[in-house]
């Protein structure tokens, strides 16, 4: 098996869990954060940079990277990896939840997806023989299958077709994919019926894939929905398998994915706030451009060690940010993923020694939202 999820310490009070996924290109230590490359770059980061601040695997985009440069020429170059120089983990998502987020530009049948690019405007089709085709050419180590991530809101019966196409689709995937070095992971979806998550579980883990993505999250609805959706869904899924739940990446989102047993995360909300001057600490938000950081020689963060902290200031950022230099946006871009990377060791560090509850608990008396 290409992907292969160890399970190191069961936290003895939530669903917490802390373990190993072993992979191709490394193993890597769970919970982890995923930064996001969707074009075969985590913005303004080299893979040196990426692997100096610790991270194991990075997010690319099947979408993106089809329209361009074209699967083909990165197939050409010898695979992702190879193409962008990067030798640890990389995860494809399946372009799925892209095409979707197209709104009028596109249609589904059971076939696949007609859409429109948003480069140029022709006529592109993926299916989930293409997805999967595409991403057995870039070569990522995790695949995704290619779902139809159901909106919010979304009526029931809708939600209930939504989700049993993309059950069939998953199977589509499954039949398609030949290559022995990577892995598929099936997507859960169910909008927000309990009964419909409980039927994407149920028929993905039929299905046996080598992991499962938690989808249809984080698209609008109040947290506290998610997390109730969550926790019903994460806790049917089999415990000897990984757990990703997809396109969520804010601290306090984070610990309660964490709490209830997810293993995997990514989001673009570090490196897409970062470009625009917001810095994440323990405490909540830095708006580096306000006026009280003009004078203010302390580092962004003074408990984080990354290399933005340790050699700049505060008042030093915030002017490279207001003179748009390029410079500001790779300090930013720097400490936001350092910090997310490190708070997902210190929340594994808390499940190894069984105080997660009270990492939590501390977590949520400094933050503020
Ligand atoms: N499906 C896929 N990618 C995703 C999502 C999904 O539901 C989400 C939802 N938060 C983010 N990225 N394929
Ligand atoms: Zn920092």
């Amino acid at each position: 098996m290409a992907v292969k999820y160890e399970l190191i310490k069961q936290c003895s009070k939530t669903g917490a869990r802390a373990g190993k996924l072993h992979t191709p290109h490394g193993t890597f230590d769970t919970p982890i954060f995923m930064p996001v490359g969707t074009q075969a770059t985590v913005k303004s980061m080299s893979p040196d940079e990426l692997k100096d601040m610790g991270a194991g695997i990075i997010l690319s985009n099947t979408y993106h990277l089809f329209l361009r440069p074209g699967h083909s020429l990165v197939k050409e170059a010898g695979g992702l990896h190879k193409f962008m120089n990067w030798d640890r983990g990389i995860l494809t998502d399946s372009g799925g939840f892209q095409v979707f987020s197209l709104g009028d530009l596109r249609k589904i049948t059971e076939e696949g997806v007609t859409f429109r690019s948003h480069i140029d405007g022709s006529k592109q089709f993926l299916s989930p023989e293409r997805a999967t085709e595409v991403q057995m050419a870039l070569g990522a180590d995790i695949i995704m299958a290619f779902d139809e991530c159901v909106p919010y809101p979304a009526d029931y019966d809708y939600a209930k077709k939504s989700t049993e196409r993309t059950t069939r689709w998953a199977q589509r995937c499954k039949n398609t994919l030949t290559r022995e070095d990577q892995a598929l992971f099936g997507i859960v979806q169910g909008g927000m019926y309990k009964d419909l998550r409980s039927m994407s579980v149920h028929d993905l883990v039929k299905m046996d894939f080598p992991g499962y993505a938690v989808g249809g999250l984080s698209v609008g609805e109040p947290k506290d929905l998610m997390y109730e959706i969550l926790e019903h869904t994460v806790c049917q899924l089999p415990a000897n398998k990984p757990r990703y739940l997809m396109g969520v990446g804010t601290p306090d989102c984070l610990v309660e994915g964490v709490l209830h047993g997810i293993d995997m995360f990514d989001c673009v909300f570090p490196t897409r706030v970062a470009r625009n001057g917001t810095a994440m600490t323990a405490k909540g938000r830095l708006v580096i451009k306000n006026a009280e950081y003009a004078h203010d020689f302390r580092p962004i963060d003074e408990e984080c060690d990354c290399y933005a902290c340790r050699n700049f200031s505060r008042a030093y950022i915030r002017h490279l940010m207001r003179t748009d230099e390029i410079f500001g946006l790779r300090l930013m871009t720097t400490h936001n993923l350092y910090f997310l990377i490190n708070f997902m060791k210190k929340m594994r560090e808390a499940i190894l020694e069984d105080s997660f509850v009270e990492f939590r608990s501390a977590f949520i008396a400094n933050y503020k939202k």
